[in-house]
Protein backbone atom coordinates (compact mmCIF):
# COMPACT_ATOMS: atom_id res chain seq x y z
CA UNK A 1 0.00 0.00 0.00
CA UNK A 2 1.46 3.31 -0.99
CA UNK A 3 1.67 6.34 1.08
CA UNK A 4 -0.76 8.74 -0.54
CA UNK A 5 -3.87 6.93 -0.04
CA UNK A 6 -3.34 6.41 3.42
CA UNK A 7 -2.90 10.24 3.56
CA UNK A 8 -5.44 10.62 1.40
CA UNK A 9 -8.07 8.77 3.44
CA UNK A 10 -6.83 10.43 7.07
CA UNK A 11 -7.26 13.82 5.25
CA UNK A 12 -11.09 12.54 3.92
CA UNK A 13 -11.47 11.87 7.85
CA UNK A 14 -10.32 14.83 9.18
CA UNK A 15 -12.60 16.72 6.87
CA UNK A 16 -15.73 14.49 8.04
CA UNK A 17 -14.56 15.12 11.86
CA UNK A 18 -14.25 18.56 11.22
CA UNK A 19 -17.85 18.73 10.00
CA UNK A 20 -19.12 16.69 12.47
CA UNK A 21 -17.53 18.62 14.66
CA UNK A 22 -18.75 21.88 13.56
CA UNK A 23 -22.06 20.38 13.53
CA UNK A 24 -21.92 19.60 17.38
CA UNK A 25 -20.92 22.81 17.96
CA UNK A 26 -23.33 24.55 16.07
CA UNK A 27 -25.94 22.44 18.21
CA UNK A 28 -24.25 23.30 21.55
CA UNK A 29 -24.13 26.77 20.37
CA UNK A 30 -27.67 26.97 20.02
CA UNK A 31 -28.71 24.49 23.02
CA UNK A 32 -27.19 27.22 24.99
CA UNK A 33 -28.81 29.96 24.00
CA UNK A 34 -31.99 28.26 25.36
CA UNK A 35 -33.25 29.85 28.38
CA UNK A 36 -34.29 27.60 30.59
CA UNK A 37 -34.90 27.07 35.12
CA UNK A 38 -31.90 25.22 35.52
CA UNK A 39 -29.61 27.18 32.82
CA UNK A 40 -26.23 28.48 34.49
CA UNK A 41 -26.51 30.33 31.00
CA UNK A 42 -29.44 32.43 31.22
CA UNK A 43 -28.34 34.26 34.57
CA UNK A 44 -30.53 36.12 36.42
CA UNK A 45 -27.76 37.90 38.82
CA UNK A 46 -24.75 39.22 39.22
CA UNK A 47 -22.48 36.17 40.24
CA UNK A 48 -24.46 33.76 38.29
CA UNK A 49 -23.41 36.24 35.25
CA UNK A 50 -20.25 36.18 35.81
CA UNK A 51 -20.08 32.75 36.11
CA UNK A 52 -21.90 32.04 32.59
CA UNK A 53 -19.19 34.72 31.60
CA UNK A 54 -16.25 32.56 32.58
CA UNK A 55 -18.31 29.34 31.26
CA UNK A 56 -18.09 31.06 27.57
CA UNK A 57 -14.07 32.29 27.93
CA UNK A 58 -13.34 28.46 28.80
CA UNK A 59 -15.53 27.26 25.73
CA UNK A 60 -13.84 29.72 23.48
CA UNK A 61 -10.59 28.92 24.94
CA UNK A 62 -10.68 24.88 24.79
CA UNK A 63 -11.94 26.00 21.14
CA UNK A 64 -9.11 27.67 19.89
CA UNK A 65 -6.84 24.89 21.86
CA UNK A 66 -8.55 22.05 19.84
CA UNK A 67 -8.10 23.97 16.65
CA UNK A 68 -4.57 24.51 17.40
CA UNK A 69 -4.41 20.61 17.80
CA UNK A 70 -5.85 19.92 14.52
CA UNK A 71 -3.88 21.92 12.77
CA UNK A 72 -0.67 20.75 14.18
CA UNK A 73 -1.68 16.87 13.48
CA UNK A 74 -2.69 18.16 9.89
CA UNK A 75 1.01 19.85 9.66
CA UNK A 76 2.53 16.37 11.07
CA UNK A 77 0.24 14.40 8.81
CA UNK A 78 1.40 15.93 5.70
CA UNK A 79 4.58 17.70 5.43
CA UNK A 80 7.34 15.83 4.14
CA UNK A 81 10.15 14.76 7.17
CA UNK A 82 13.53 15.25 6.09
CA UNK A 83 16.31 13.29 7.99
CA UNK A 84 18.11 14.50 11.37
CA UNK A 85 20.84 13.78 12.93
CA UNK A 86 20.21 12.28 16.30
CA UNK A 87 21.18 16.21 18.14
CA UNK A 88 18.34 17.88 15.72
CA UNK A 89 15.75 15.15 16.52
CA UNK A 90 16.54 15.31 20.41
CA UNK A 91 16.23 18.73 20.45
CA UNK A 92 13.27 19.10 18.60
CA UNK A 93 11.90 16.49 20.68
CA UNK A 94 12.59 18.31 23.80
CA UNK A 95 11.00 21.70 22.61
CA UNK A 96 7.81 19.99 22.12
CA UNK A 97 7.91 18.37 25.40
CA UNK A 98 8.49 21.60 26.71
CA UNK A 99 5.95 23.94 24.98
CA UNK A 100 3.21 21.42 24.80
CA UNK A 101 3.97 19.74 28.30
CA UNK A 102 4.85 22.66 30.19
CA UNK A 103 4.41 25.87 29.51
CA UNK A 104 1.13 25.48 27.55
CA UNK A 105 -0.39 24.02 30.42
CA UNK A 106 0.77 25.87 32.65
CA UNK A 107 -0.28 29.40 30.69
CA UNK A 108 -3.96 27.40 30.49
CA UNK A 109 -3.88 27.28 33.96
CA UNK A 110 -2.14 30.54 34.55
CA UNK A 111 -5.40 31.84 32.78
CA UNK A 112 -8.03 30.17 34.30
CA UNK A 113 -7.11 31.23 37.36
CA UNK A 114 -6.37 34.72 36.89
CA UNK A 115 -10.24 34.80 35.14
CA UNK A 116 -11.54 32.10 37.68
CA UNK A 117 -10.40 33.58 41.30
CA UNK A 118 -11.68 36.90 41.50
CA UNK A 119 -15.29 35.02 39.83
CA UNK A 120 -14.83 32.90 43.17
CA UNK A 121 -13.96 35.35 45.16
CA UNK A 122 -17.32 37.87 44.77
CA UNK A 123 -19.47 34.96 45.57
CA UNK A 124 -17.97 34.95 49.27
CA UNK A 125 -19.72 37.11 51.56
CA UNK A 126 -17.68 39.97 51.67
CA UNK A 127 -18.65 43.49 53.36
CA UNK A 128 -20.74 45.05 50.93
CA UNK A 129 -19.88 49.00 50.45
CA UNK A 130 -23.39 50.15 52.34
CA UNK A 131 -23.31 47.00 54.96
CA UNK A 132 -26.50 45.32 54.16
CA UNK A 133 -27.04 41.87 53.25
CA UNK A 134 -29.79 40.23 54.41
CA UNK A 135 -29.16 36.48 56.29
CA UNK A 136 -31.06 33.16 55.39
CA UNK A 137 -30.19 30.29 57.33
CA UNK A 138 -30.65 26.88 55.28
CA UNK A 139 -30.49 23.56 56.62
CA UNK A 140 -30.47 20.44 54.67
CA UNK A 141 -32.15 17.20 55.57
CA UNK A 142 -33.07 13.84 53.33
CA UNK A 143 -34.78 15.53 51.62
CA UNK A 144 -35.82 18.44 52.28
CA UNK A 145 -35.08 22.29 52.69
CA UNK A 146 -35.38 24.05 56.06
CA UNK A 147 -35.23 27.85 55.45
CA UNK A 148 -34.80 30.15 58.49
CA UNK A 149 -35.42 33.99 58.49
CA UNK A 150 -33.45 34.27 62.29
CA UNK A 151 -34.65 38.17 62.58
CA UNK A 152 -38.49 37.42 61.59
CA UNK A 153 -38.56 34.13 63.32
CA UNK A 154 -39.78 32.93 60.00
CA UNK A 155 -39.22 29.12 58.79
CA UNK A 156 -40.21 27.70 55.54
CA UNK A 157 -39.80 24.65 53.80
CA UNK A 158 -38.53 24.21 50.15
CA UNK A 159 -39.09 27.83 49.57
CA UNK A 160 -37.18 31.09 49.60
CA UNK A 161 -38.14 34.50 49.40
CA UNK A 162 -35.40 37.78 48.99
CA UNK A 163 -35.48 41.00 47.28
CA UNK A 164 -34.36 42.04 44.14
CA UNK A 165 -30.71 44.04 43.07
CA UNK A 166 -30.48 42.69 47.37
CA UNK A 167 -27.19 40.93 48.47
CA UNK A 168 -28.37 37.82 50.94
CA UNK A 169 -26.00 35.69 52.66
CA UNK A 170 -27.73 31.80 52.34
CA UNK A 171 -25.85 30.22 55.79
CA UNK A 172 -25.95 26.61 54.66
CA UNK A 173 -25.55 23.67 57.07
CA UNK A 174 -26.59 20.16 56.79
CA UNK A 175 -28.52 17.75 59.53
CA UNK A 176 -27.72 14.64 58.43
CA UNK A 177 -25.17 14.18 55.18
CA UNK A 178 -23.61 16.49 52.50
CA UNK A 179 -25.74 18.14 50.02
CA UNK A 180 -25.37 20.98 47.94
CA UNK A 181 -27.58 24.25 47.56
CA UNK A 182 -27.57 25.57 43.80
CA UNK A 183 -29.87 27.87 41.87
CA UNK A 184 -28.13 28.02 38.49
CA UNK A 185 -29.87 31.12 37.54
CA UNK A 186 -28.43 32.84 40.96
CA UNK A 187 -25.13 31.63 41.45
CA UNK A 188 -22.35 29.04 42.14
CA UNK A 189 -23.21 26.27 43.85
CA UNK A 190 -21.97 25.33 47.36
CA UNK A 191 -22.15 22.28 50.10
CA UNK A 192 -23.55 22.00 53.25
CA UNK A 193 -22.03 20.15 55.40
CA UNK A 194 -22.69 18.15 58.63
CA UNK A 195 -21.49 20.42 61.79
CA UNK A 196 -20.37 23.14 59.80
CA UNK A 197 -22.00 26.36 58.20
CA UNK A 198 -20.78 27.46 54.47
CA UNK A 199 -21.89 31.32 53.43
CA UNK A 200 -22.88 31.67 49.61
CA UNK A 201 -23.45 34.66 48.60
CA UNK A 202 -26.78 35.49 45.98
CA UNK A 203 -27.92 38.55 44.26
CA UNK A 204 -30.96 38.60 42.03
CA UNK A 205 -31.45 41.09 39.15
CA UNK A 206 -34.86 40.26 37.90
CA UNK A 207 -38.00 39.32 39.78
CA UNK A 208 -39.49 35.76 39.24
CA UNK A 209 -39.37 32.39 40.38
CA UNK A 210 -36.24 30.14 40.14
CA UNK A 211 -35.58 26.44 40.84
CA UNK A 212 -32.95 25.36 42.78
CA UNK A 213 -31.72 21.54 43.25
CA UNK A 214 -29.48 19.70 45.39
CA UNK A 215 -26.52 19.21 43.21
CA UNK A 216 -24.76 16.52 45.50
CA UNK A 217 -26.20 13.03 45.42
CA UNK A 218 -27.54 12.82 48.92
CA UNK A 219 -29.48 9.32 48.84
CA UNK A 220 -32.75 7.73 47.10
CA UNK A 221 -34.33 11.30 47.14
CA UNK A 222 -31.78 13.23 45.60
CA UNK A 223 -33.61 13.91 42.69
CA UNK A 224 -36.25 14.95 44.63
CA UNK A 225 -34.53 17.84 46.61
CA UNK A 226 -35.51 21.13 44.96
CA UNK A 227 -36.77 24.38 46.06
CA UNK A 228 -37.99 27.97 44.58
CA UNK A 229 -36.53 31.04 45.29
CA UNK A 230 -38.72 33.83 44.58
CA UNK A 231 -37.68 37.20 43.96
CA UNK A 232 -39.98 39.91 44.60
CA UNK A 233 -39.82 44.06 44.57
CA UNK A 234 -38.69 45.84 47.68
CA UNK A 235 -42.01 46.52 48.39
CA UNK A 236 -43.63 43.23 47.53
CA UNK A 237 -40.92 41.92 49.72
CA UNK A 238 -42.14 43.20 52.81
CA UNK A 239 -45.44 42.77 52.04
CA UNK A 240 -44.38 39.35 52.30
CA UNK A 241 -42.56 39.77 55.38
CA UNK A 242 -44.32 40.93 57.20
CA UNK A 243 -47.29 38.44 56.45
CA UNK A 244 -44.83 35.17 57.13
CA UNK A 245 -44.15 36.86 60.27
CA UNK A 246 -47.98 36.83 61.31
CA UNK A 247 -48.91 33.65 60.34
CA UNK A 248 -45.36 32.14 62.31
CA UNK A 249 -46.54 33.88 65.05
CA UNK A 250 -49.93 32.70 64.98
CA UNK A 251 -49.03 29.09 64.07
CA UNK A 252 -46.80 29.02 67.53
CA UNK A 253 -49.62 30.14 69.45
CU1 LIG B 1 -28.92 15.66 47.17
Amino acid sequence: MSAEPLIDRVVARITALVGGLSGKIAVVVSLAGCSGEFSALDPAGRSAREVAWLWWGMFGFATLVLLALIGVWWYAMSRHSKALSETQAESQYRRWLIGGGLVLPVAAIAVLLAFGIPVGHRMMPLPEKDGFALRIEVTGHQWHWEVRYPEGNIELRDEIHIPVDTPVDVHLTSADVVHSFWVPRLGGKLDLLPGRTNVLRLQADEEGTYRGQCAEFCGVGHAHMHFTVTVHAADDYAAWYDSARQAQESADE
